[in-house]
């Protein structure tokens, strides 16, 4: 079967191609399919903005889409950046940038109080149009220092206490069995598997 994943970022295409290892499940990217243009997001939550990516390429496209919004909402910054994640720092902002700037809004608070999550939303239209909603969150620590080389976006500076290690410093099999993204979608294929998206 294949499902087209609406997201433009490459990093989030790998994860979802490494989490599930089904060789009868094939993920296409938006890139793949030669539709690079970029759909505003202009949601309030995290599934009002995964619906709209969902959206936009099943009305192009009228095959089986999975849409992810993502992002980290910060305990001490009222869920923020949350939403705003991936463009906060400014739109065309390097993971490097969001990261720092992250630091600069930290500042104020003690590092104890660094607490955060991160969110997972999925939304699914299978072939007949019908809309699925999963969404999961792992929470964490935020550091004050990058730690680790693999993953993307904040992973470096995400610190999950019960493994003693930020989520880039986690092998990729290892962050995808408690991430947001790999709960939610291992969440979305169970129902897959059970006939349940039609
Ligand atoms: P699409 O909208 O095209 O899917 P995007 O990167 O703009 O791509 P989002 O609006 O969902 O996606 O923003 C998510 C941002 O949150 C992402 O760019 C990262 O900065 C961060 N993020 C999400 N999941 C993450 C993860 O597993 N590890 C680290 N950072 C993550």
């Amino acid at each position: 079967m294949e499902i087209v994943l609406a997201t433009h970022n490459p990093d989030k295409v790998k994860e979802f191609q490494e989490i599930l290892q089904d060789p009868n499940l094939c993920f296409v990217s938006l890139h793949a399919l030669g539709l690079d243009e970029d759909v505003e997001e202009t949601g309030k939550s995290y599934q009002e903005n995964s619906d709209i990516k969902a959206k936009a390429a099943y009305a192009q496209l009228k095959r089986p889409v999975l849409a992810d919004d993502s992002g980290l909402s910060v305990d001490v910054l009222e869920g923020y950046p949350g939403i705003y994640s991936a463009r906060f720092a400014g739109e065309h902002s390097s993971y490097k940038d969001k990261i720092d700037r992250l630091w600069q809004l930290l500042a104020p608070f003690p590092q104890d109080t660094w607490t955060a999550s991160f969110f997972c939303s999925l939304s699914y239209i299978s072939a007949s149009g019908q809309i699925y909603h999963y969404q999961r969150s792992v929470a964490g620590l935020l550091l004050p220092e990058r730690r680790g080389d693999k993953g993307f976006g904040y992973d470096p500076i995400f610190y999950v206490p019960s493994l003693g290690k930020t989520t880039a410093e986690l092998a990729p099999q290892q962050k995808h069995s408690i991430s947001h993204r790999g709960l939610a979608l291992r969440d979305w294929y169970q129902d897959l598997k059970a006939g349940q998206l039609v």
